[in-house]
């Protein structure tokens, strides 16, 4: 069967990649979000890997398809995913999406509500060009949840959701700088196997599919923090990773370190910023606000020639 070409949007948040699919993905029939995205990872799995997969993506690569909303007044709906499989939620990749969207002018400035698997999340694109993004409640299931880690001792960190689930440390490891950055992905890759392992997991048996370590920032003046991620798919996010900044504002939150509307400046590795602040829902979750900027720097049509054997990417290992 010929396949109709995909047309792509790139653009990256903070270093981080996101690829939008605005037109040629197949349809998704209708109901929830969350049902969509099931579609997409059981029947349609092929948009994905020719998306994020090589040879036309990489280990960083988040991808994004745009849908029709299950929610009213939203401005569409999306699904996030990567070299691995969907994702629930992606901040980065909503705030790529939003610039996305005002390139080809689907939106302009102002606010936006945009319909995703875990739930809606309102965007505000700026006059600036920053985006501002008001994520699903987040919330931390559990503190200093201690973890043995062959090489490393026992590691603590706290189990937050932040539209995906964190395992969060602070100050143990490796130091949070990019020049150990094998470092850091062989420590986080370990403390994800044991978490596993050790059956550590979110609510409902959740898989904890991010890490997140935390150390001091490069620059006090610019961050609160730097932060290293690593994500499903052993990709680390080059951005200081947007529903990692949610899970931790909801930390913080939770120990009484951030009043609603106080500001944390979290730095990622590359030393790029996201800025965070709570609003206060009672006792229990918070809703984070995140913001950060993108840029949109490339157009592309995707072909796909039945003879290529590739033209639905490389399937990673299993
Ligand atoms: O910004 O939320 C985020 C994110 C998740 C995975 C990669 N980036």
């Amino acid at each position: 069967m010929n396949q109709a070409p995909l047309q792509i949007i790139d653009s990256h948040t903070e270093g981080e990649p996101t690829r939008v699919v605005i037109s040629g993905a197949p349809d998704l029939g209708c109901g929830t979000m969350a049902e969509k995205s099931k579609r997409l990872r059981e029947n349609h799995d092929w948009l994905r890997s020719a998306v994020c997969n090589e040879p036309r993506g990489h280990d960083a690569m988040v991808g994004a398809v745009i849908c029709e909303p299950a929610e009213p007044d939203c401005v569409c709906g999306v699904i996030f995913f990567n070299n691995h499989s969907t994702l629930n939620m992606c901040i980065h990749g909503t705030i790529g999406l939003v610039v996305t969207l005002a390139h080809i002018g689907k939106i302009s400035t102002g606010t936006h509500r945009i319909d995703t698997p875990v739930g809606v999340v309102v965007a505000t694109l700026h006059e600036d060009g920053s985006v501002e993004v008001a994520n699903v409640p987040s919330y931390r299931k559990q503190a200093g949840v201690a973890v043995e880690v062959p090489g490393h001792g026992i590691v603590r960190g706290d189990i937050a959701w932040g539209g995906n689930w964190f395992f969060l440390i602070d100050n143990q490891g490796p130091r949070v700088e990019f020049r150990n950055l094998e470092a850091l992905m062989d420590f986080t890759r370990l403390v994800r196997q044991e978490l596993e392992k050790q059956g550590v997991t979110g609510d409902d048996g959740a898989e904890i599919d991010h890490v997140e370590v935390f150390g001091p920032p490069g620059d006090p003046a610019l961050a609160d923090s730097r932060n290293f991620v690593l994500c499903p798919g052993k990709a680390y996010d080059r951005s200081p990773c947007g529903t990692g900044v949610s899970a931790k504002l909801a930390c913080l939150h939770a120990d009484g370190k951030l009043s609603p509307g106080e500001i944390w400046k979290q730095a990622g590795i590359l030393d790029t910023v996201f800025s965070g602040r709570v609003e206060a829902l009672t006792d229990g979750p918070v809703v984070p606000v995140v913001t950060g900027r993108a840029w949109v720097n490339g157009e592309s049509s995707y072909l796909f020639n039945p003879s290529d054997p590739f033209r639905n990417g490389i399937p990673s290992p299993a």
